[in-house]
Parts: C-alpha cells; structure tokens; sequence
C-alpha cells in the first residue's frame, strides 16, 4: 500500500513575497507545492511560480554537475578538478594583471537566501577586485542612495506600513505581479485589498494599467519619467496650504525651508503637460494625502529605473516626512528584522557612494559595486585595470543588462569565466566552467535580507525538503570553496584576503546556519539580550515551521536615522542639484517621442523562468503594448509583426493594441529572446519574445548613481517588413 507523502513547510525564496509553502514529498520526490494557510507571515497566499518549483526541482535542462566549456562542446569534470582549475586561473590572472584584472557580477537570486548572500560577499572580498557588479544598477541603487543622503545609512529603506494605512499612494510599482520589492509583501492579494476594504482609499500611478490597478479606487497615467515632477507638485501644494505636519518637521527633519524653496517652483498647472496629471488632481489627491492621519506614499521600479530614479526616490520619503506620516503606524516605517543585517553592513561599511569609481566611464560605485552598464566596456577597452577574468553568480547579464548583446560579445572574448548558475542559458554559455548549486529545496533557507524589506516582522527558517544527490554542491559551499581555492594560489596578502581567510574558517565550521544562528542570538530579539526563555534562537525557529510572528512594523527612528545631526536630511545638495535637470525635462517634454517601459507578469521571474512547461502555456505575454492612437498614427494592428529600434540595437516582435498603456507610451518584458540558449533550455526556446535589453541603452544611465534607466527608452516602431530586413 502507497504511504503518504511526507508534508514539509518552507518558505518560496524566487521573489520578495516570502510565500509559506505547503510541500508534499514521496520518495524523496515532490509530489504537490500549495500555499501553507498557517504560515504567520503569507497566510496561504501562493503565486504559480511557487507550485512551479517542483517542475524546477525536475527539469531535466537543469545542471546538476560542473562542466567545462571544450571544442565539442561542455563536458562534465569533477568539482575538485573545478574547482581547483578555476580558482588557479582566476589567481593567475590577478598575478599578472591585478585585482581589478577579474571582475564579479552578483544577479539577483543571490540576494534570496542567507548561504548565497553570505557566500557572495565572501567571494567579492577574496577576489579583491574594484570592478564588483551587482543587478542593483538596474534595480534599486537610486534608492539607495536617496536614504544614504537621506538617513545617513543605505540601508535605511522605508517600507509602506500597508496594513495600518488609510490611504496609499503608489508610484512605479506593480505588487500585484511582482510581489512587491522594497515592501516584502506576504498574503499579496489580500494587503493589497485590505487597504480599500477598511474604508482606506488607494490611488496608482502608472503609464500602464496594471493588475495592480485592479485594487486600487484611482489609476492614473504617468508620463514615464517625470514623477518628481508630480511630488514636487503635490510639496507645492502642501507648503502652500499649510497641510504640512510643522512638529515633526522641526523635530525629525532638516532643509525644510530649502526643499519648500524648490517645491515653490513647480505648480500644479507647470506640470500638468509633462506629467499628464490635471492640476486638479494633484491639488485633489496632495490634499486628502497630507489630511489622512494614516497615509503612506511609496514608489519602486518605476521611479528606481527611471531618468529621475534618486530625485524621485528621495521625493516620495520627503512627502511622507513632511506630511507627518513617517516612523509612525500607517506610515512609512522601518522593519526590526530578528537577524539586524542592517547593522552588520554598517560594520562592515557596505553602504557608500563614489568611493571609487568605472575606469572607463567614471560612473560611480554604490555600496562597493560600479553599475553593471560599465562591464562591457571594460572588458572590450585595452590598458591596465581591462577586466580579462570573471565570474558571474546567479547573473544572465546577456539578458538582463542594458546592451546585452555587447556584453555577450565581450564575454565571448574573456581570457577566463567561471558561472554559478542553474542552466546553460545566454549568459553561461559564454563560461569556461559552470558550477552548478542544488537547487533551492535542497538546501535550508532564510531571507536575510527580505525579514529586514517587510511589512511586518516575523522570523522563518525553512530546512531542505529533498535530499540532495550525491557529489551536488550548494551555492554557499561552491562560493566558499571557490574562494579558499583562490585565495591559496594568490601571491599577494592582503588585509582583505586575511578577512577573507577567516570567513572561510567560520563558514566551514559553522555553515551558513550556524552564522544565522549567531546573528539571530545577537539581533533585537535574541536569547543574547532576552532571557532565554522568551529570546530567539535557530533551535526555536527550527521549531516553529510556520514562522514567528514578531508584531508590526514599530518606530525605529533613533536606530536607523544616522545622519551626524541625528535628523533626516530634506534638501540633500547632491540630489537636489539635479533639479535643474528635471526642469530642461520638463520644458522638453512635449517635443518627446515614443518611450519604451518594461512589464513584469506573475508567470515570470526576470529572465530563468522560461523552462518550466506550467509557468509559459497560455497566450504570448511577451507582445509589445502600443495604445490605440500610437497604432493608428504607424498605421499598426494587433499581431503586426514589428521592428522596434533605439540607438543600440532592434528587436522583431508581435505587437497588441490596447488602452492600457498611455499614449506615446510602448511596453516590452525584459528576460525574454532565449534563441542562442536554445539547445540547453528546450522549453523557453519555444517562448515567443524578444531581448528587451537588445534596446535598452547602456549608455542612458541616470547621472547620480548610473542606474540603468529601464523605463523610458527612446524607441521607434515600424511594421518589420518595412526598412532594411534583419
Ligand atoms: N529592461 C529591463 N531589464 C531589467 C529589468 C527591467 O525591469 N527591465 N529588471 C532588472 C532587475 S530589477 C533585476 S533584479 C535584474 C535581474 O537580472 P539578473 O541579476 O541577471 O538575474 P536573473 O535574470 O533573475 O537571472 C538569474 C540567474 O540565476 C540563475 N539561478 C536561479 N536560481 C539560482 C540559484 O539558486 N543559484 C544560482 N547560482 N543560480 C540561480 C538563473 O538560471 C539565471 O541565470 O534584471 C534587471 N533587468
Ligand atoms: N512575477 C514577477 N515578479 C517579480 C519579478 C519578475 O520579473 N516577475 N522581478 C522581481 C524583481 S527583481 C523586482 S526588482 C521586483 C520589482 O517590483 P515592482 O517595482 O513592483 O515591479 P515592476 O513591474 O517593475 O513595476 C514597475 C512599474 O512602474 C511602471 N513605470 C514605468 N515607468 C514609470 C515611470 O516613469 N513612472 C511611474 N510612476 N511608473 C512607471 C511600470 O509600468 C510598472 O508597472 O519584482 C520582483 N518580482
Ligand atoms: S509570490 Fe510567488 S514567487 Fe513570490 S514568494 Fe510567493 S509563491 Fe514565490
Ligand atoms: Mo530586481
């Protein structure tokens, strides 16, 4: 007689959301993934990409040995032999030509999981190297930035205090399909919801009509790239009405008289044309905003990634501040997550800007990574510091990266190239190694990072649900071996090789857990600082599989406002000084041309979700969105095949007409186009779409912090069989 499969709870670690997963494992094998109703945090909310891990688990295309790149193709090698060979020929490298001679790109799984996380960060100190990518400058490097010069800290990100807000207002963000970013967001549906079902009101901005939208009572279009515009209206209204919140300002904040000095010169007719919002609409909405007593603005991808991404970031904290809806329930507000990662890269000075910057470009870093738009061009441009070397963890840059396909030319040219990476796709397949991890249920999990991004506090760990085949390695044991193997063969010390030694000492000893272990002892609510009775630790998280829950989100302001006045910084010079900027914008706004924006769907993840058969069926979601007035003026229909080209490049693609993005507006999803990975990921070679990133411009970086500007590309369509043929 059958027995029944085994049921295990974990946590889904593919996007930000945390979603509790219910597993059925027979035979080692996983037989059904559901939402886990119990689980503290998500409360049985599941997206289908959570259930797909199990096609993931399964997928034949999926790499479970090392290969090595030969003149008939990839071959399977030992990991000792690897392993070795890679780290020799990294070391050798940077003996002849420098640290800055290998260069590393962190993609975003890394950031889902504390081996991977730790792992990472030990790699880029035995490496050494200035030239560190990471997928932030495509992503939230604006941001952070904003709360360094804001908050004094990098890491002092706000989140929206969703569950106790009475108005929430939204710019650049799509929850409802991504599951929210900076506002890890468990139970999507019903926080999103919630805010309208408790009488609270919900208003969206967006130049596409969202499936956000569907839970919002106020969707508006946006013309991309001019929502400082639009905040610094609705400040305009706000210090003229007096609607502002005079005590917290003069007790929290510094640069008031500044910040209203600015917001004075934009008025809600100015920017009216530019951003597509009546006047009356930003008087409307800035007023019952600054009324509400719990109100919360919040802004994400759309603002991040935009040609405004640090003024706009720094303006949607800056309304919240000075409408009195900061640190305060229904807020914006900061976690107090149960391990303080937050402290730990205080230590360790992982926040910063300009410390050093690009050779090439001289784009500067933030928190110790230069923007990744720099990566092909030191690779293809001669003299010392030529990135020669590198590795790519949990990255398909080919992809994902502005100008992928000049990055997969210089890879192709690389003296040396090592991923850790799932597949064989776009991005690896230029590798001379490939290491493979065991995939995610192999291996236990904790979100470092994303406990530290939610909206509420809670705390769970989740243990391995497979047993893992013999001779696999995990992320953080290929990251920590790769690095002993390095740092042996290097010729030179180095203070931060030593520190590097000795993490790979701790994490040899401890494990990944173990350190989690050390810095849940030593967190806010660790058994280091309360009796242990009620203190936290692994063993007490190891026992709870459904997750603590560690109450809201609470006021925090003394520990993560860390500017030298001990206040928040409200006319911040640097970011300021790109108002001019913003103004030349505006004036020129009219004269614009047709503008790409990128699109997410909850089927999708970035660009390696393509193989899993579940995940893909349906109707093509990869379709450029052109509005109807757009269509009729190119005289375009619905399926036209068409060819959409920038200044780097085109792409051929199937196009829908529809009311849902904003006139002058056109949308494509990134981490589509896998034709060149066609042999090694069977499934997605048969999805339909092209490489956005074939048209997004390398070169059109948001001047601050270089963040690629994603959302806002000068495009232009035509019918593909007009023009020159591809
Ligand atoms: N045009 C445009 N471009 C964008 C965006 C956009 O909106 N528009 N979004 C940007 C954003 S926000 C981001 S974060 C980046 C993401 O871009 P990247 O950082 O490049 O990440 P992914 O595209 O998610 O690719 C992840 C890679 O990791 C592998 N992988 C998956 N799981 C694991 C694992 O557990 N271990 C290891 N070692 N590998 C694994 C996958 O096979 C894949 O190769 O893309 C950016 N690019
Ligand atoms: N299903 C799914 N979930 C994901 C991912 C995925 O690829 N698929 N990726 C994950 C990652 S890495 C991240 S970083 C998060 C991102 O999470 P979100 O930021 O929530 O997701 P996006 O879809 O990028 O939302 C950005 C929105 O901004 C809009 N927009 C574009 N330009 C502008 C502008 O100038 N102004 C305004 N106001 N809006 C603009 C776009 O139309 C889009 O709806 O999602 C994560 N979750
Ligand atoms: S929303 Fe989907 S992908 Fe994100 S954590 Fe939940 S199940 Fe996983
Ligand atoms: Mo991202």
């Amino acid at each position: 007689m059958a027995h029944p499969p085994t049921i295990h709870f974990r946590t889904c670690n593919v996007c930000e959301a945390m979603c509790g997963m219910r597993v059925a494992v027979e035979d080692n094998r996983v037989v059904e993934i559901r939402g886990d109703r119990d689980d503290v945090f998500s409360r049985g909310h599941i997206c289908p990409k959570g259930p797909a891990m199990r096609e993931l688990q399964e997928d034949p295309d999926r790499l479970r040995f090392p290969l090595r790149r030969t003149a008939q193709g990839f071959v399977r090698v030992g990991w000792d032999e690897a392993l070795a060979e890679a780290g020799e020929r990294l070391a050798a490298l940077q003996r002849a030509h420098g640290p800055d001679s290998v260069a590393m790109y962190l993609g975003n799984p890394t950031a889902h999981g504390h081996g991977a996380i730790l792992g990472a960060n030990l790699l880029g100190m035995a490496l050494g190297t200035k030239n560190r990518f990471d997928s932030n400058s495509q992503d939230a490097n604006p941001r952070i930035y904003a709360a360094l010069q804001m908050f004094g800290e990098a890491t002092s990100l706000t989140l929206p205090d969703i569950d106790r807000t009475d108005y929430f207002l939204v710019f650049g963000a799509n929850p409802a399909a991504s599951g929210g970013s900076i506002m890890t967001l468990g139970d999507v549906r019903n926080r999103l919801a919630g805010v309208r079902e408790r009488g609270g009101k919900f208003i969206l901005f967006d130049p596409r009509k969202t499936e956000t939208a569907a839970y919002a009572d106020e969707h508006h279009f946006i013309r991309p790239g001019s929502d400082a515009a639009l905040l610094l209206g609705m400040l305009h209204v706000i210090f003229a009405e007096n609607l502002y919140d005079n005590g917290a300002l003069t007790d929290l904040a510094d640069g008031v008289a500044e910040l209203r000095a600015i917001a004075a010169r934009f008025a809600p007719e100015r920017i009216e044309g530019p951003t597509g919002i009546p006047a009356a609409d930003v008087r409307r909405i800035a007023r019952e905003f600054a009324r509400t007593p719990r109100a919360v603005a919040y802004g994400r991808m759309g603002l991040s990634t935009s040609a405004f991404g640090p003024l706009s970031s720094f303006l949607v904290d800056a309304l919240n501040i000075v409408t009195g809806h900061f640190d305060r329930p229904g807020g914006a507000m900061f976690a107090t997550p149960a391990a303080d990662v937050v402290r730990i890269a205080r230590i360790l000075g992982m926040g910063g800007h300009g410390r050093f910057r690009s050779r090439v470009r001289g784009l500067p870093e933030v928190g110790g990574n230069l923007p990744a738009t720099t990566m092909a061009e030191e690779m293809e441009t001669p003299g010392p510091g030529q990135i020669r070397g590198f590795v790519v963890v949990a990255g398909n840059p080919v992809l994902s990266v502005p100008n992928g396909e000049r990055i997969g030319r210089a890879l192709s040219n690389l003296d040396f190239m090592v991923a850790v990476d799932i597949y064989l796709n776009e991005t690896t397949r230029h590798a001379h190694l490939i290491l493979p991890p065991r995939y995610a249920l192999e291996r236990s999990h904790y979100d470092l990072l994303f406990h530290t991004l939610a909206v509420r506090n809670t705390a769970k760990w989740s243990a391995p649900v497979i047993e893992p085949p013999p001779d696999t390695k995990d992320d953080v044991e290929i990251l920590v071996d790769l690095a002993a193997s390095l740092l042996g063969k290097r010729l030179s010390p180095s203070p931060l090789g030593a520190a590097a030694e000795r993490l790979v000492g701790l994490l040899n000893k401890l494990g990944a857990d173990g350190l989690l272990d050390v810095l849940l002892r030593t967190g806010p609510y660790g058994d280091r600082f309360l009796p242990s009775s009620k203190g936290l630790n692994l063993e007490k998280l190891k026992k709870a599989e459904h997750g603590i829950d560690l109450g809201p989100l609470r006021p925090m302001f003394r520990e993560r406002v860390r500017t030298k006045t001990g206040k928040v910084r409200l006319a911040p010079p640097e970011i300021l000084a790109d108002v001019p900027r913003l103004e030349r914008f505006l004036d020129e706004a009219a004269a614009a041309g047709l503008v790409l924006i990128g699109r997410r769907h909850m089927r999708n993840n970035n660009s390696w979700m393509h193989n899993v058969p579940s995940l893909v069926k349906g109707p093509d979601r990869s379709m450029l969105l052109v509005h109807p007035k757009d269509a009729a003026r190119l005289g375009l229909t619905s399926g036209t095949r068409v060819r959409v080209r920038s200044r780097v490049g085109e792409v051929v693609v199937a196009m829908a007409v529809t009311e849902d993005v904003m006139p002058g507006v056109v949308s494509l999803p990134h981490g589509h186009g896998h034709a060149a990975a066609a042999d090694t990921m069977r499934v997605a070679a048969g999805v339909p779409g092209a490489n956005a990133n074939a048209i997004t411009d390398d070169l059109h970086v948001e001047p601050l912090t270089g963040t690629a500007i994603l959302n806002g590309v000068p495009v232009t369509v035509e019918a593909a069989d007009a023009g020159t043929p591809v």
